[in-house]
């Protein structure tokens, strides 16, 4: 049975590893979870913070549209051709494979020519507004790590908006604005990610640089991710230490590059014009070629392998961990709180495994089995493990670990690391176990700072 479960992994490694495509400037460590070493007391386990690889994660996603009927073809129609008004003959026929336009076309495989698209209906309806949800889902949290880039192959949308949701659909919130002009769309003053900085990095910004119109070549639009990342590793990534600190000590900087859907809102599509010509209703319509979502599953740092299995992604914890994002303790091992693993110390991390329920450890040779550390450290006969013993031993390895591997987000704490008492230290405004969050009437500016 071991061997077929290993057999199992070792091909579902093959087959991920052909699709990957690797980002090593982006990422490369945590690649595992666990070896074997040697010391006195034999062979041990010796564990390891560990993340899967980032790939591309478009083959995952159900797609959903709003309305559901906004695909063009049904009943045929014409339109015209990007960047020419005047050539108005082409045909979106759903019920001809070579002339439909399915949603899947912005997931499959470019590079061909003419590219393969999804297009919507045309503002047959003007003035009401022609507008289209497009949602992706992953039912499981993942982890950006590459910018989102959406390619059009009709003119960039005057209006859009990008949003994600961490709860799987039931809350959104902005993750960026396009239009060609902010102050008119949004009430906003338009922004590039290039004005934000370490500190102003989670803002939520409107950008008017991806939505220049209908006659230009231009035909894509980025979330950028990699130049958020740069405020903290540098314009070419090198200094990853740096970035893997600040995501682990803050969980708002964690927490703004995952999610489990993205929507894209498109509002309003390309006219080029000031006033849209209500005869040419041809003219106007989204059409996507392409959508890229590079990212990795989120396991808490306890897995390498993320399994897809009846289309669903599931983490292969490690670390006596279990649940779909490795958010949990397995049975018989809550022997402290769960926790995620740390990226620091650089370059292998703290695995903060899960150790044997207090239970468990009745049975003496299961527990020095699974927690060879403990008897090491504290029990020179583990044969004569007593319950009473038992629990002393484990609570003064949990603080111990607890000391060496507690960081504290250095902007909000007094020090860097927590006190004698395994608590951060957090300076005034400022709260959360790590000090990364604001006491009310204060706002993150480096650090917390009085409104
Ligand atoms: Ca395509």
């Amino acid at each position: 049975m071991y061997l077929s479960r290993f057999l199992s992994i070792h091909a579902l490694w093959v087959t991920v590893s052909s699709v990957m495509q690797p980002y090593p400037l982006v990422w490369g460590h945590y690649d595992v979870c666990k070896t074997q070493i040697y010391t006195e007391e034999g062979k041990v386990w010796d564990y390891m913070a560990c993340q899967p690889e980032s790939t591309d994660m478009t083959k995952y996603l159900k797609v959903k549209l709003d309305p559901p009927d906004i695909t063009c073809g049904d009943p045929p129609e014409t339109f015209c051709a990007m960047g020419n008004p005047y050539m108005c003959n082409n045909e979106c026929d759903a019920s001809t494979p070579e002339l439909a336009h399915p949603p899947e076309l912005m997931f499959d495989f470019e590079g061909r020519h003419p590219s393969t698209f999804w297009q919507s209906a045309t503002w047959k309806d003007y003035p009401k507004p022609l507008q289209v949800n497009i949602t992706l889902s992953w039912s499981k949290t993942i982890e950006l790590t590459d910018n989102i880039v959406i390619t059009f192959e009709s003119g960039r949308p005057d209006q859009m908006i990008l949003e994600k949701s961490l709860d799987y659909g039931r809350t959104w919130q902005p993750y960026q604005y396009y239009a060609t002009d902010c102050l008119d769309a949004f009430h906003m003053d338009p922004k590039s990610v290039k004005d934000l900085s370490q500190h102003t990095v989670l803002e939520i910004i409107c950008t008017e640089e991806y939505s220049t119109g209908y006659m230009t070549n231009s035909k894509i639009i980025h979330f950028e991710i990699k130049d958020r990342f740069a405020f903290f590793a540098g314009p070419w990534l090198r200094n990853m230490a740096s970035l893997y600190g600040q995501l682990d000590t803050t969980k708002k900087l964690r927490d703004f590059f995952t999610v489990t859907d993205l929507r894209i809102r498109l509002l309003r599509p390309a006219v080029g014009e000031i006033f849209v010509s209500e005869p040419h209703s041809a003219r106007y319509f989204y059409a996507i070629s392409d959508i890229k979502v590079h990212g990795r599953c989120k396991c808490n740092l306890h897995a390498t392998v993320c399994v897809y299995d009846n289309s669903k992604l599931t983490c292969e914890c490690e670390h006596n961990t279990t649940g779909p994002d490795c958010g949990k303790c397995k049975k018989n091992y809550q022997g402290r709180p769960w926790s995620p693993g740390s990226y620091l110390p650089i370059p292998k991390g703290t695995a903060n495994t899960c150790i044997p329920s207090i239970s468990s450890i009745g049975n003496p040779s299961k527990f020095n089995r699974i927690w060879p550390n403990i008897s090491s450290l504290e029990v020179s006969n583990p044969k004569q493990v007593a319950p009473k013993i038992a629990l002393s031993t484990v609570s003064s390895v949990q603080v111990a670990n607890h000391k060496r591997d507690c960081y504290c987000n250095p902007l909000g704490s007094v020090h860097d690391r927590c006190n004698g008492s395994g608590f951060c230290e957090c300076k005034t405004g400022t709260t959360g176990p790590k000090c990364d969050e604001c006491l009310p009437g204060n706002s993150w500016h480096s650090g917390c700072q009085r409104k």
